[in-house]
């Protein structure tokens, strides 16, 4: 943030102004409201769900609450001796991927005594609590100036089983493109804090070894997605621009403090959205929460479904995008939140949540009416040879009961009434378009049409296409591979490649776009000796006699 501290002064002086803000209702679209989870919390600052619903939040001055079947218990997860002067305290949580096994919750905060500086700690939970004594240091991050602003401090798990950590430059601006150290950075370690294997920067120092990215000012907060790994960074501005920054992939240099906002020269990574300060809605000071909405479950309509939320802490407001556009834009979600607002997070039960500093609260939107259907991920299209099985799947979410129907070539197919459509030892009449209605009271959801193609192993030997070669032939010395032109009206193709006893060594499936019908077969693997290419499609059947004579 550009300070808590700063910001509370700014906001002091038109308090007035907000406080009309706080006199009216929040604003959500038709059907949302607001709930109150928990509050008597002091000064939350990051949360994160347990497997089991429990939600442990985060309090500046050291304590993890546990939030349990909607009650907030009296006695904390764990209490840390923090320094939680300015944007200092306890920061972060996360919760390991094995928790249910292990038990293990990672923490990120000040310590209170000299030198100070931030450090990631583990500890075990035995039951509502961590068990006594269970701290394990993790990091011990670099000592802080006596600046207390711009720690970072988000953790989470990625789909790789790395702990990420989102760290502040400590308000000195050219930490963040100095990779000795891990103030400016976003580190990628393992669980232990040791260096884990495909981070970008191999050599130097330890700290070096453990940045994933670079060039951010205060990351503080980020978020993954729980199915892709896709990882976006939301890293507070200075003066002009809060930025999303896409850092699945590492190495990259998010350019502060040489950019701000949209970066100018080449060498550095563009954000995928950014907003500008300044008043209104859209608009705002520091961004502190940012969730991609993928959930299993939701009550929320379709349109909200892989989109990702983001807030802002002086506006109140809650916007929206679709991180899959090329250019995403920002559309309007809430508005009237209230000031200092964090950590928006998307809970297991399909809802987004919150929590607000000024009302020491944990708040939740839920969706009060009934949704039509809406298929979050359709059945893939699939290549089989007579008599495997095909399985095509599709997951939609939208009020229960959900009846699925199921079509061939738009012809209902008897008795498909089920998510998953099982077709037992396929033939080639199988092959063809399969699609998936999805209805409810309230509306149905169409599937893409998605293709089966079956291909006939057995054949038909068709003497007309003995012309058929394959490129070059014999494989000599170096040769890697080789090539086949398969005439077009082939369509897909089974390629086999069988040895003279009739062993099937290697076989692989081949669709054509227009034009298209060069298919190369690897051979470096093949000792010296006489094999058969076999190209089988539908009722067709052709052999390919290939000698290897390295
Ligand atoms: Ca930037």
């Amino acid at each position: 943030m550009s300070g808590w501290v700063p910001l509370c002064r700014i906001v002091g002086g038109i308090w007035l102004l907000f406080c009309g803000f706080c006199a009216q209702a929040q604003n959500f679209p038709d059907g949302f409201s607001r709930v109150l989870v928990a509050d008597n919390l002091a000064s939350p600052t990051a949360m994160a769900f347990l497997p089991d619903g429990r939600i442990l939040v985060c309090e500046q001055t050291g304590a993890v609450r546990v939030i349990k079947d909607g009650t907030l218990l009296p006695d904390p997860f764990l209490t840390v001796n923090v320094h939680s002067s300015g944007e200092r305290g306890l920061l972060g949580i996360a919760i390991d991927p094995d928790f249910e096994t292990n038990g293990y919750v990672y923490v990120y905060y000040t310590v209170p005594t000299a030198p100070r500086h931030n450090r990631i700690s583990r500890f075990t939970a035995d039951g509502d609590v961590a068990a006594e004594d269970s701290e394990i240091l993790v990091l011990r991050l670099d000592n802080l100036s006596t600046a207390t602003n711009h720690n970072g401090g988000a953790m989470h798990f990625g789909l790789d089983g790395k702990l990420y950590v989102a760290i502040g430059e400590n308000a000195t601006p050219n930490n963040a493109q100095n990779l000795d150290t891990y103030h400016g950075k976003f580190l990628r370690i393992n669980s232990d804090g040791s260096v884990p294997e495909g981070n970008p920067f191999t050599d130097g120092s330890e700290q070096q070894q453990r940045v994933w990215a670079y060039g951010l000012r205060n990351p503080y907060t980020f978020a993954i997605h729980r199915e892709s790994g896709r990882i976006m960074v939301n890293d507070v501005g200075q003066n002009t621009w809060e930025e999303i920054n896409d850092a699945t992939e590492g190495g990259q240099n998010f350019g502060w403090p040489d950019e701000e906002g949209m970066p100018a020269a080449s060498g550095t990574s563009a954000p995928v959205l950014v907003y500008s300060h300044g008043s209104g809605n859209g608009k705002g000071c520091a961004i502190t929460g940012g969730t991609f909405f993928s959930p299993t479950t939701t009550d929320y309509p379709g349109e909200y479904y892989g989109k990702y939320f983001y807030q802002d802490y002086c506006n109140g407001w809650i916007n929206y995008m679709d991180p899959d556009q090329e250019t995403p834009q920002a559309l309007p979600f809430a508005t009237n939140l209230g000031t200092f607002c964090l950590a928006l997070t998307t809970g297991p039960d399909g809802n987004l949540y919150y929590l607000s500093r000024p009302d020491g609260a944990l708040y939740k939107i839920v969706y009060g009416e009934p949704t039509p259907p809406f298929i979050t991920h359709d059945a893939e299209p699939v290549t089989l040879t007579e008599g495997e099985t095909a399985t095509f799947e599709v997951r939609a979410l939208g009020t229960p009961p959900l009846q699925y129907a199921w079509y061939k070539d738009d012809v209902l197919i008897a008795d498909a009434m089920e998510s998953v459509l099982v077709l037992d030892n396929v033939e080639l009449e199988d092959a063809g378009t399969y699609k998936v209605v999805v209805s409810n009271d309230w509306g149905s959801a169409e599937g893409t049409g998605i293709t089966l193609d079956v291909i006939n192993i057995v054949g038909v030997d068709d003497d007309r296409y003995s012309m058929i070669a394959a490129i070059p032939n014999p494989v000599t010395y170096n040769v890697q591979s080789v090539e086949v032109n398969v005439p077009p009206e082939f369509g897909p193709v089974a390629i086999s490649i069988v040895d003279m006893l009739s062993r099937e060594l290697a076989r692989s499936y081949h669709s054509f776009g227009a034009g298209q019908n060069a298919i190369t077969i690897p051979v470096h693997n093949l000792a010296n000796g006489m094999y058969h290419i076999v190209l089988h499609s539908g009722k067709r059947r052709t052999t390919i006699r290939l000698l290897v004579a390295r």
